[in-house]
């Protein structure tokens, strides 16, 4: 850390939760600290199991504030760490569109993607503990496709009738790492173009190439092995 950076991210590169709070710092340059998290220490004993209600990461500090949740750690950069990226739109009508697509892409899309690769491990609550179940559970591998092909078609709509903030936001943030890995888990089907184009846009932008770089030497810890791609 430097003299002037008061700013800490606890979490893991491989993480897309984690990556939602990277793209915005990397998108407009602030000075931070990543604080990896350390697997030999138990969930509740580290700093972010602790920090957190459900023990989970990212957790940004500046100072002695401690922020949880990803959507309220860009909420907060937007206020207290601005850059050339807006992250919120300025417009209030936008904003409540880009928060309504933030929670649409966290509940149907990452969450979805999370129970499909939860349903891989012994400890679905605690995936760092207890290791691999001997088959994964078909049942709820199932119901988060079923749930993916649901926000996909719901997303393909949308995008249909409606364009996203030009700039760097809020969305940016949550539909980046949800798509991409939520695509390794369902892939979007041909009639999701828009969507499709959007995953697409979205990992060329250099915030995301950065994550999806850093993140390229765990893929061998994916469940089903990642696919050999993006
Ligand atoms: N609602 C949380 C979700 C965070 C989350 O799911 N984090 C995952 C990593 S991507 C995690 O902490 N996994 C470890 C665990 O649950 O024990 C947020 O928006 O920040």
């Amino acid at each position: 850390m430097t003299a002037d950076t008061t700013l800490a991210l606890h979490g893991h590169p491989f993480s897309s939760y984690t990556w939602k709070a990277l793209i915005p710092l990397y998108a407009n340059g602030t000075a931070f600290e990543f604080v990896e998290i350390d697997p030999s220490v138990a969930k509740f004993e580290s700093f972010t199991g602790k920090a957190h209600p459900s023990g989970q990461f990212p957790v940004l500090t500046d100072g002695d504030t401690v922020i949880v949740e990803a959507t309220s750690i860009i909420e907060y950069l937007a206020v207290h760490h601005p850059g050339p990226a807006p992250l919120i739109p300025a417009d209030p009508a936008e904003a409540v569109v880009a928060r309504m697509l933030d929670r649409v892409f966290d509940n149907y899309v990452m969450g979805n993607m999370q129970r499909v690769i939860a349903a891989y491990f012994v400890d679905k609550d605690n995936p760092g503990a207890g290791g691999m179940r001997d088959e994964p559970y078909a049942p709820e591998i199932e119901a988060g496709k079923a749930g993916l092909r649901r926000s996909y078609a719901w997303l393909e709509g949308w995008l249909s009738e409606n364009a996203l903030p030009q700039h760097v936001s809020l969305v940016t943030c949550a539909a980046a790492p949800a798509l991409f890995y939520a695509d390794w888990v369902e892939p979007i089907p041909d009639d999701g173009p828009r969507l499709r184009a959007l995953r697409a846009e979205l990992l060329a932008l250099p915030p995301v190439v950065r994550c999806v770089d850093d993140a390229r030497p765990y893929r061998p810890y994916f469940p089903y092995g990642a696919p050999d791609r993006d």
